[in-house]
């Protein structure tokens, strides 16, 4: 059984198949021709399975999709769904960071909280559930580091004394909010998984006079 990632971003096929690889998992991403789906739900968990939804009734496969951002306390959660579209079509991940660091130039350190969010959809014939990873950490001033994308440079997280963005690969995997939704559902499908089989036996055979 193939497992289908929704995703063009060659970083998180290959972060996300280490994941799912522990637990003997192998994904696929999207070729390079798929088409975009418009993310327009109002949460992570219905955009992440708007693209679940759509790439698995294309495909037929056992489906994996994520829809993740930054939420900033001091700005009432944005830009949470609108991370990627913060500062407009064709802006960089630095006109982002430097459209949220000025946004909140004023805010003091102490109220500086931001998170973090996964939401990863997983759907299937007869069926689709949701995991949520979450991490928590503080805005800095300026950037730091060079790894990692997004807002990672301005994400300090307190308990390595680090940014995102000067973590190595494997420690941000280890703590991440894509590393936790991600392990949560391989978790999942590793228990589950001859149920999720047998419901593509019984479609395939047309036996399935309950669904
Ligand atoms: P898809 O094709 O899978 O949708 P994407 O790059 O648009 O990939 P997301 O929708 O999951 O990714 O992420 C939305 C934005 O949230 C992303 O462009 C970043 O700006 C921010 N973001 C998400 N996870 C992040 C992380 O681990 N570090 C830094 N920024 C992150």
């Amino acid at each position: 059984m193939r497992l289908l990632l929704a995703t063009t971003n060659q970083g998180k096929i290959k972060e996300l198949n280490k994941i799912l690889g522990d637990e003997g998992f192998a994904l696929e991403g999207l070729g390079k021709q798929a088409a975009e789906v418009e993310e327009s739900g109002a949460t992570f968990a219905e955009n992440a399975l708007l693209k679940a939804r759509y790439h698995h009734q294309r495909t037929g496969l056992v489906t994996i999709a994520d829809d993740s951002g930054l939420e900033v306390e001091a700005l009432n959660g944005q830009p949470g769904i609108y991370s990627a579209r913060y500062a407009g079509a064709g802006a960089s991940d630095l006109d982002r960071i430097n459209k949220l660091l000025q946004e909140i130039k004023e805010v003091p350190d102490a109220q500086r909280a931001a998170r973090f969010v996964c939401v990863a959809a997983l759907v299937w014939q007869g069926g689709e559930r949701v995991f949520v990873g979450e991490v928590r950490g503080q805005l800095l001033r300026a950037t730091r580091g060079d790894n990692g994308f997004g807002y990672d440079p301005i994400f300090y997280f307190a308990p390595l004394g680090k940014s995102f963005a000067e973590l190595s690969d494997a420690e941000k995997t280890a703590i991440s909010h894509r590393g936790v939704a991600f392990r949560q559902l391989a978790q999942w499908l590793k228990e589950h998984w001859q149920e999720v089989e047998e419901r593509y036996r019984r479609y395939a055979g047309k036996d399935c006079a309950d669904d």
